[in-house]
């Protein structure tokens, strides 16, 4: 049992190391003086934000930050870094943020942590959409790592009938998201409902999502199709694979 333990805590350490270094990395890599940038939101961008707090005292630059979340706002501002927002700055030089899982062409899954419509407008709005992930998120296929399913977003009224269109059009289950509690739905930072779909069989994930994006009551879906530019992968043996 204790056994299980150290080695379950020893394994978490080294997926939080690897987040940190995929943080560092896309902010080394990519932030300079003069930017507006896109913060993404989940547990990898933490590592990021610390990052880009260090560097903008240290080298005293000058950028300005959108958040993507509730939780990227809060992150932006306990980092002492500047708010701003897409109406100031439609335009974004960069746009850095998580993933649950990328694929061999950097097509992503996103919205397991319950963030998406935001993340791809603020990724749209960039010039570069860097993300960062873990060992761990890196697939050949999507659906082979990642087995919660696809989150979209949709309309409360209409959860139930996106369900139902999304198994009996695309094949596979789509389940309302519960909140931990199980008492209710998880709400989105945008006052909507999530549903998973479990797809059963991979698709042409480009002409799926815009079908998707067609059916009334869906807000955004988790796919994130040909906006990577780049993805920084924080490995076990302490270094970082740029695909
Ligand atoms: C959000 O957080 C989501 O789009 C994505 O699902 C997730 C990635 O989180 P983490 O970095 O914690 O794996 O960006």
């Amino acid at each position: 049992m204790i056994h299980h333990r150290l080695l379950s805590s020893l394994g978490n350490r080294m997926i939080e190391e690897a987040k940190k270094l995929a943080g560092y990395a896309a902010v080394n890599n990519h932030v300079k003086n003069n930017q507006a940038l896109g913060i993404g939101s989940g547990s990898t961008i933490v590592h990021a934000v610390h990052r880009l707090a260090e560097r903008v005292k240290q080298e005293n630059l000058n950028v300005v930050c959108v958040p993507t979340s509730f939780q990227a706002r809060q992150l932006i501002l306990q980092n002492g870094l500047t708010l701003t927002d897409l109406d100031r700055h439609p335009e974004l030089d960069v746009a850095i943020d998580g993933a649950d899982e990328v694929d061999s062409d950097l097509n992503l899954i996103k919205g397991g942590g319950g963030c998406l419509t935001q993340e791809k407008i603020v990724a749209g709005c960039a010039k570069s959409f860097i993300v960062i992930a873990d060992y761990r998120k890196d697939s050949q296929s999507l659906g082979e790592q990642w087995k919660k399913g696809i989150p979209i977003e949709v309309i409360p009224m209409a959860y139930v009938p996106v369900a139902k269109t999304l198994a009996s059009r695309f094949g596979g289950v789509a389940e309302l998201r519960l909140a931990v509690s199980k008492a209710g739905p998880v709400v989105t930072d945008n006052g909507n409902f999530l549903l998973d779909w479990k797809f059963d069989k991979v698709h042409d994930w480009s002409i799926v999502n815009t079908a998707i994006k067609m059916i009334p009551g869906v807000v955004d879906t988790g796919l994130f199709i040909n906006m990577a530019e780049k993805v920084y992968f924080g490995l076990e043996d302490g270094s970082v694979s740029v695909h």
